[in-house]
């Protein structure tokens, strides 16, 4: 989509610190980390947010990525994995993401 950030990185029209990726999903970094580790994961293709998402095997693409980018990172056995859907939820980017969190301890219940 012509006005996303997420599918330009994608796309690589803009920089990114892209830790991963494949022909569907690209993981990149956060620009504003909440942990040691904070990647993204998106696909390629744009989706507004994760209840619009009706493609099962990109959502499976999208959970093993993530854990294979906590493992790569050496947090395989301790990470977090959060979605954000919707503005209420705390969404500000409208292409679907997940965040993946590692290298410190999390409380629960998240915020
Ligand atoms: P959310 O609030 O769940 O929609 O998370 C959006 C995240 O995207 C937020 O943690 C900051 C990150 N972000 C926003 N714009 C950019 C960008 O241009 N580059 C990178 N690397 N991350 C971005």
């Amino acid at each position: 989509m012509a006005d996303c950030i997420f599918c330009k990185i994608a796309a690589k029209d803009v920089p990114a610190p892209i830790v991963y990726e494949n022909a569907d999903v690209v993981a990149f970094k956060d620009l504003n980390p909440r942990a040691p580790l904070h990647v993204l994961v998106i696909p390629r293709r744009h989706v507004e947010r994760l209840s619009e998402l009706d493609d099962e095997a990109l959502a499976g693409k999208l959970t093993l990525a993530a854990a294979k980018v906590a493992k790569d990172a050496g947090h395989g056995d301790n990470f977090r994995l959060v979605v954000n859907n919707g503005a209420g939820a705390g969404q500000s980017v409208f292409h679907v993401h997940f965040h993946v969190l590692g290298g410190r301890l999390f409380s629960w219940p998240p915020g």
